[in-house]
């Protein structure tokens, strides 16, 4: 099903600040550069909705993306860039916790793992906290479109067997040529269909 309609919403730059409405959200969680705003403007087929960094790191508020007005697609900011300073990234963690711990519109969360590195320490400590938030999770490998046939199927295995993942739980995908995006695009439409029913 393609995306109707999507405009930026709103955006949070303090903790405890309130969303810009109350509509359901899906947040895009990951390290920076590991492509966030590139998928996002991929998957509503929109160059530039979500600011795509030339200087990662640059992503430093929670941006709010309103998808057919029915949810928000959430761009969370990345973590974990060396670039960027210690007092900074200090910054941000109290933010993505406000944001994701005990927030009753989050139905499920995107965690973005680059293809090409597969799981980093930075990742797997994102993962853990993640643990506490109680929502699913999908996990979309980017960029691979940098990989052969073959070494995206290694990708897909070393990560599902890592995190012990059934095959449903990740997907891979490339915003340069929109591969698995529209895979993405159904199972993020399903979440949000399930919860408008229950
Ligand atoms: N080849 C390729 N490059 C990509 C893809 N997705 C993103 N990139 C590139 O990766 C870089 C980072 O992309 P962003 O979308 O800004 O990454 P981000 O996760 O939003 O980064 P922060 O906002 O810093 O957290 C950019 O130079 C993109 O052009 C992809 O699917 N394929
Ligand atoms: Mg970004």
């Amino acid at each position: 099903m393609p995306v109707r309609s999507a405009e930026f919403a709103g955006a949070i730059a303090q903790p405890g600040q309130p969303p810009p409405d109350l509509l359901p959200e899906i947040a895009v969680a990951g390290r920076s550069n590991v492509g966030k705003s590139s998928l996002i403007n991929a998957l509503l087929g929109r160059k530039k909705l979500a600011r795509v960094s030339s200087d990662p790191g640059k992503t430093r508020e929670i941006n709010f993306y309103r998808i057919d007005d029915r949810f928000h697609l959430v761009d969370l900011p990345g973590y974990g860039y060396a670039k960027v300073s210690k007092e900074v990234q200090r910054r941000w963690a109290p933010l993505l916790e406000s944001y994701l711990l005990g927030n009753p519109r989050l139905l499920g969360l995107i965690v973005l793992i680059d293809s090409r590195h597969g799981l980093t320490r930075t990742d797997r400590r994102l993962i853990a906290f993640l643990g506490r938030v109680d929502v699913p999770v999908l996990f979309v490998l980017t960029k691979i479109d940098k990989l052969n046939r073959s070494g995206r199927q290694r990708a897909v295995a070393a990560l599902r067997r890592e995190l012990d993942l059934p095959e449903d739980q990740v997907l891979a995908t490339s915003a340069r040529t929109k591969e698995g995006t529209q895979d993405l695009l159904e199972s993020l439409t399903h979440l949000i269909d399930s919860a408008a029913a229950s």
